[in-house]
């Protein structure tokens, strides 16, 4: 059960305020923009960046929260077979003619990801969607990379990546564990 510190709270919040910063270049400032944060911890990344955005650019983007879940029992299974589905309930904000921008915490197979773009497709028109992810971890299923990228982690099968951050778990952290 070893574990490999990959990134302390001040690589973190370095990394995080890169992508703010890659986020109004390419974006040429904020017009339109929608943060979009994944259930639980893509939504303190996104208010994170928004808050950064907000010092970089003085502009408040909006955010809006989207609940992917799992049905699965066995996070060690959790590749192929079941596809990620939106929790009913909860899209409570109008996509129309806004750059999405869905913020999540880890990039894996896309699968998560296609679900969300499913749902946002499903309720709204929106100009355009990007991607932000604090960790990609590789081993894709499906064609679909992100716009920014705090770190690539290459991982092995056999490797988990652990996400603290001090909303929900009282300290930022990125670590491995070998499982
Ligand atoms: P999150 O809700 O903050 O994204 O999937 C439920 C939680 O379990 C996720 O937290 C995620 O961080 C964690 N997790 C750890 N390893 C895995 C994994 O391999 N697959 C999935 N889907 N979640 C994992
Ligand atoms: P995907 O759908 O791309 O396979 O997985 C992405 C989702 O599952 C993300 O929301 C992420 O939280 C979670 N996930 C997948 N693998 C890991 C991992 O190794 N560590 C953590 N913390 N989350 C993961
Ligand atoms: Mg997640």
């Amino acid at each position: 059960n070893k574990k490999t510190e990959v990134l302390d709270q001040s690589a973190m919040n370095r990394a995080l305020t890169r992508i703010a910063h890659e986020i109004v270049e390419k974006n040429k400032g904020g017009e339109n923009l929608l943060l979009v944060g994944i259930k639980t911890r893509g939504i303190p990344i996104a208010k994170r960046l928004q808050e950064k955005i907000n010092q970089i650019e003085g502009i408040n983007v909006p955010i809006g929260e989207l609940d992917i879940t799992l049905y699965r029992d066995d996070l060690e299974k959790a590749t192929t077979n079941h596809d990620p589905e939106l929790k009913e309930t909860n899209i409570d904000v109008d996509f129309n003619g806004k750059k999405v921008i869905l913020i999540d915490d880890v990039l894996f197979t896309g699968r998560t990801v296609r679900a969300a773009m499913d749902a946002v497709m499903d309720v709204g028109r929106p100009t355009q969607i990007q991607l932000g992810v604090l960790i990609d971890r590789g081993h894709r299923e499906l064609p679909i990379r992100a716009d920014y990228v705090g770190k690539n982690i290459p991982t092995s099968d056999k490797e988990i990546i652990v996400v603290n951050l001090h909303e929900e778990d009282n300290h930022d952290e990125v670590s491995i564990y070998e499982k």
